[in-house]
């Protein structure tokens, strides 16, 4: 046999052979697209070989093309044996380590903010009392955030709130107040609303925020008497700590009630004592009471501002702090804890 045929014929058998040894290291489908290409490509092992056909004689030419063509379809079978070997060991991968027995996962559920939930428990009390909820804007002019509260431009007490303001007749509210002056103007007695809602003022250290929340009531009616403003406030807070509850008034001021007071009750933490066994209360500062609201009756000037006659109606109002009782009422220590979202806190109120 012609030595050029002999050695074309064993160079197609290497072929062969050596894509035999090298398709079992094709270890992924893109690896076996590179020996692929290398073997049967246009520039690949097999067209190289080929080459050699144009140099030969017409005996030897048709029993070249007749070997190179049984080459050709022997790669192509090896290679798409080891493709279908890789995928389906790739199916098998993806399943690999799967449990159908184990349970989904669930999503980890919320929890309400402390802050929500004092307002809330706040606001279900209060409700059970005979007040009615309002809300209104957070963006307030400046009437009826100070003006119809008896507090005119030149007033000191103005100082007593640092008010952040949008212009010079629009704050934001630095109380819920104006949702009272706004419910009086569109409402005659008798009238008993409490006012939940976020309250904005230019202060910011460890005991205050720029915002907190703030909870006002109001009740308007004929003959209403600090008795019944004793009498509502001391169920109120029997009812949000515990029914042993003591209650005591201590006179102060607010520009928008006459007489005004501060109202302490004996502490939650050491029930009035001072002392926890023989250590000094931290909650009370070993005074048996804590501040928990201010109230008053509502001065005539703010009735006279809606159209209330003050001669023929009295009321009482008062109002409180939502983060200062949640504080209280689940014994967090530091007012940060509120609004730096740290999810192993809040998880605790779920
Ligand atoms: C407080 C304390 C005392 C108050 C007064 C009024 C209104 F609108 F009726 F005049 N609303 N809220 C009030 C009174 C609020 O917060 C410490």
């Amino acid at each position: 046999m012609n030595e050029t045929l002999k050695s074309f014929l064993e160079g197609l058998d290497g072929l062969t052979l050596e894509c035999e040894a090298r398709r079992g290291q094709a270890c992924s489908l893109k690896d076996l697209d590179a020996l692929r290409v290398e073997f049967l490509g246009r520039k690949g092992k097999l067209a190289e070989a080929m080459t050699a056909l144009v140099r030969m004689g017409p005996e030897e030419k048709p029993v070249a093309g007749r070997k190179a063509n049984e080459v050709k379809a022997e790669l192509t079978a090896l290679l798409e044996s080891r493709q279908a070997e890789l995928e389906a060991a790739g199916a098998q991968g993806a399943l690999a380590g799967f449990d159908p027995s184990l349970p989904g996962r669930r999503p980890a559920p919320g929890s309400l903010h402390p802050v929500t939930l004092a307002m809330q428990e706040i606001c279900e009390v209060l409700t059970g009392l005979g007040f009615e909820v309002v809300a209104g804007p957070e963006v307030e002019n400046d009437w009826n955030n100070f003006e119809a509260l008896n507090m005119p431009p030149d007033h000191p007490a103005r100082d007593m709130q640092d008010t952040l303001y949008i212009s010079d007749s629009v704050v934001l509210r630095t109380h819920t107040s104006p949702l009272q002056v706004r419910t009086m103007l569109s409402r005659r007695p008798p009238v008993a609303v409490i006012a939940p809602g976020k309250v904005y003022r230019r202060d910011s250290d460890i005991t205050h925020t720029p915002m907190f929340h703030q909870i006002e009531g109001l009740l308007v009616d004929k003959s209403v008497s600090m008795a019944d403003l004793r009498g509502t406030l001391t169920a109120f807070v029997r009812q949000l700590f515990s029914a042993d509850t003591r209650v005591r008034f201590r006179p102060s001021f607010f520009p928008f009630t006459e007489p005004s007071a501060e109202v302490d009750i004996s502490c939650m933490l050491c029930g009035g004592s001072g002392y926890i066994k023989t250590d000094p209360c931290r909650v009370c500062k070993k005074t048996g009471w804590v501040e928990i609201l201010g109230c008053g009756m509502v001065d005539p000037n703010v009735f006279r501002a809606v159209g209330y006659d003050p001669e023929e109606f009295t009321g009482f109002a008062f109002g409180l702090g939502v983060e200062r009782v949640a504080m209280l009422k689940y014994g967090i220590g530091d007012l940060r804890m509120f609004f730096e979202n740290d999810v192993r806190f809040l998880e605790q109120f779920s």
